[in-house]
């Protein structure tokens, strides 16, 4: 056997094992929603004709050609049967590109489409595309909306890193192929998180909005914002209102984003976001829950102090480290939830949990003190019920 045939068979084996690998769920947990042992969709995911030539002429060695760096934030839906997830995929030349996984039960075998999503460009060609959120809209169309960055053409000479982020749409069918629509107009400098909501609000087109002053800092601005527009086709939000607030010493402190587009129940629109705060060791996202009234979904109805989801032992690090981001989550027809979510900029999870559990936890979680005074307060409420009911 040639080295070319050895390691291609080797690599072959391998990946069909990957692929095949069953998930169970992690015992115990916090009876909101359950973990999993694997991680879903990795780097080592990627098909191998997506990174290696498989001429023995011209790869004798059976060489990575186009190396695949990770895999991460993965918008999700959930369509006839059927869990699919639309990753980003990051080579190993920093650029990302968006990727269709799809598995029958939503926990274990994840396998990729044969190849990546082909999203058109506009006349303003994107560097880097990623963080897509998958929406059925009520217009019959999806939508994935992601964040298109390019170089900052203000930024100072030599300054090769200054970029501005603003909001791409594209839309489809059959999740084959996609129209690109024109970028969202905001009157923010920079938008990330944008995403979609599911239905028409007073007739009109309706987005959730991250407005922030810089790249990465929001600066003055930041929150999950919210905004109307007339059109899809040419998205235009005159007017933006801050509906869930960054506060001082919370999990969302230096910035927040809405996640996937929120899940419509009969108590509120459902939605998971991220939080950030600063640390000595750097930035620390994680997810957090509220909901939404269904009557006017820009006012906040519950919202759980504290976090929903955060970084656990090998989902701490990586690329960055100490981070949990979710554009992604689906619910099946007996209520299941499946929350997609990735690790330190790496690699992809699944959370499995019900409607009724996370507006358990939404609903019945007190909103955070904001001063450890009233934080023990609130512990002093459920410990002194506790010991009454146990004296009972
Ligand atoms: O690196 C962590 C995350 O940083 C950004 O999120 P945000 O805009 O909220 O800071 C995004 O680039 C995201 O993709 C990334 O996971």
């Amino acid at each position: 056997m040639t080295i070319f045939e050895q390691r291609k068979a080797y690599l072959t084996e391998q990946y069909e094992q990957l692929i095949q690998r069953r998930n169970t769920v992690i015992e115990g947990g916090n009876g909101i929603y359950d973990r999993y042992q694997h991680p879903i969709l990795t780097a080592d995911h990627a098909p191998l004709h997506w990174r290696y030539d498989f001429n023995p002429q011209t790869n004798p060695y059976f060489m990575e050609r186009l190396g695949v760096h990770c895999v991460f934030n993965p918008g999700a839906i959930y369509l006839n049967g059927k869990y699919y997830l639309v990753a980003r995929v990051e080579g190993n030349d920093r650029k990302s590109f968006f990727a269709i996984a799809e598995s029958d039960n939503g926990i274990d075998g994840f396998r990729f489409w044969d190849a990546p999503v082909v999203l058109p460009e506009t006349s303003d060609p994107d560097t880097n595309v990623y963080d897509m959120r998958l929406v059925q809209h009520e217009d019959g169309w999806i939508y994935g909306l992601f964040c298109t960055e390019r170089k900052d053409p203000d930024a100072a000479p030599g300054d090769l890193s200054s970029a501005i982020a603003q909001c791409g749409i594209a839309r489809t069918k059959d999740m084959k192929s996609w129209e690109r629509l024109a970028d969202l107009k905001t009157r923010s400098n920079q938008q990330r998180n944008v995403v979609l909501h599911p239905e028409f609000v007073d007739g009109r087109y309706a987005f959730y909005t991250r407005p922030q002053d810089g790249f990465i800092d929001t600066g003055s601005g930041g929150g999950i914002g919210w905004g109307l527009s007339h059109s899809i086709e040419q998205a235009c939000i005159e007017e933006e209102i801050i509906i869930d607030e960054r506060h001082y010493h919370t999990i969302k402190e230096v910035k927040n984003g809405q996640g996937p587009a929120p899940l419509k129940t009969d108590k509120g629109w459902l939605h998971i976001a991220h939080g950030v705060r600063n640390t000595a060791a750097g930035l620390r996202y994680v997810l957090y829950a509220f909901v939404t009234s269904l009557e006017d979904p820009s006012k906040v109805i519950y919202a759980p102090g504290g976090h929903l989801l955060a970084p656990q032992g090998e989902e701490r690090v990586g690329d960055v480290s100490n981070v949990v981001f979710c554009n992604g989550a689906v619910v099946n027809e007996q209520g299941k939830v499946f929350i997609y979510y990735a690790s330190s900029d790496t690699r992809c999870h699944v959370a499995t949990s019900t409607v009724e559990q996370l507006l358990d936890y939404a609903m019945h979680t007190p909103p955070d003190g904001l001063r450890s005074y009233a934080s023990v307060q609130q512990r002093l409420t459920l410990i002194n019920a506790n010991l009454t009911f146990a004296e009972r």
